[in-house]
């Protein structure tokens, strides 16, 4: 990774790369040069420690041509070998480590460093190609999303990756795969509080004709509960207690109706299938796309505005994407902040409710779950954070 232009000349030095310099190719993808892993100091930016990036692009070279790359990632232009994606999990159920994951398309690589005492240390690394050799029958290629998932999956006290269609144990090693490939979007919480545990909401991207294109499962076993969308491309999914008069969740993309947990349609879905916020006084979550909040009116099939930041002089970010900078529970109380930039860029503001709430539940931080997934929020494709429990209408006390 090109750290330049962010420390000062002796650091620079330090980690071998030079001033000013922009590694980017043609088509915005670094593709040549010495890559590091390091560990800054928050405070000050000094380089604390610094290691070579696992996995390199190739085994023999940091500059690999077009065909070398080919042989390993899968095109010859840099696509796949410069998809990246990062976490932070409880590996030993104590202390947190760092993930720092290459590949989703094909290859993929996850890495477990541990930061302890000064001294950055690996912990495992899962490569996809060591696992299975054989490329056209790996269950482990291939199947990342363009974010991922943190949570204890087995209730073992430990955190798992969950990396797109696969999930990864805490020990590094693979836990299942659907095989179902990648998709642009996924969520893990207690989505159906009937069924045993967590479960995932997933979606995919160009899926065969016989394959599905959403789909609920079990997040310990990878036992899909029901799928729809067969052979269609989705590019969007979400999933949000937006009705009441159903248990559980409701889960949408792909198709234009709302499902339940049980796969039933239950009518129209909303537009809206981008982030989703706790906002007003209800246990029900809002739905928040850009840099606007509105709720789903179940009855009437159709979206209120509640909260309007472009009338604010917001703007969202990430192009198409369109995200705020972040949304958190980070003052307390449960329900989640919206944090934006205004569109000239000058300000970062922070919006909370002005809604009063009835329920009491501890702050959403205090859930190790929910606070993993404001550390990868912002990696690659926004995703909204989930909690470990279930928190809707209807809900047990966490
Ligand atoms: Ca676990
Ligand atoms: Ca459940
Ligand atoms: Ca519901
Ligand atoms: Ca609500």
């Amino acid at each position: 990774m090109d750290f330049c232009g962010n420390i000062n000349p002796s650091q620079i030095r330090d980690l071998g790369c030079q001033r000013q310099s922009d590694s980017r190719g043609r088509f915005g993808y670094i593709l040549k040069g010495p890559e590091y892993l390091t560990v800054f100091n928050g405070l000050t930016g000094a380089t604390m420690s610094t290691v070579a990036y696992e996995p390199q692009r190739h085994p023999e070279t940091d500059s690999p041509t077009p065909e070398q790359m080919n042989s390993i990632w899968g095109d010859s232009y840099g696509n796949r070998i410069d998809r990246f994606l990062a976490c932070v999990a409880y590996l030993d159920g104590q202390r947190p480590s760092v993930v720092m994951c290459r590949g989703y398309y094909t290859r993929t690589v996850l890495a477990a460093w541990d930061w302890r005492d000064g001294k950055l240390t690996q912990r495992w690394v899962f490569d996809s190609d060591r696992v299975a050799r054989d490329a056209g029958n790996n269950p482990w290629r291939g199947q990342g999303d363009h974010s991922l998932t943190v949570g204890d999956v087995d209730a073992d006290g430990k955190d798992e990756i969950v990396y797109g269609s696969m999930v990864i144990d805490d020990d590094g090693t693979g836990l299942y795969s659907t095989r179902l490939g990648h998709g642009d979007a996924q969520h893990m919480s207690d989505l159906d509080p009937s069924r045993p545990g967590m479960e995932i909401w997933s979606i995919h991207e160009k899926p065969p004709a016989e394959r599905a294109g959403v789909e609920l499962r079990n997040a310990r076993t990878g036992e899909i509960y029901f799928a729809a969308a067969h052979g269609v491309d989705v590019a969007r999914g979400m999933a949000a207690d937006i009705d009441p008069r159903h248990p559980g969740y409701e889960l949408w993309g792909g198709t234009r109706n709302l499902f339940n947990t049980r796969g039933e349609d239950i009518g129209p879905r909303p537009n809206s299938q981008n982030m989703a916020i706790w906002w007003d006084g209800d246990l029900l979550r809002e739905l928040l796309d850009g840099v606007s909040i509105s709720k789903w009116d179940y009855e009437a099939g159709r979206q209120e505005t509640l909260f309007d930041g472009k009338a604010l002089g917001l703007a969202s970010n990430n192009g198409s994407k369109s995200n705020p900078c972040l949304s958190a529970d980070i003052l307390g109380d449960w329900r989640e902040e919206l944090i934006a930039r205004t569109s000239d860029s000058r300000e970062l503001r922070i919006y909370s409710t002005t809604i009063p709430t009835m329920h009491r539940i501890p702050t959403l931080m205090h859930d190790s779950q929910y606070r993993l997934s404001i550390a990868w929020q912002n990696v690659a494709y926004n995703q909204p954070p989930h909690p470990s429990f279930f928190l809707g209408h209807g809900m047990s006390k966490p």
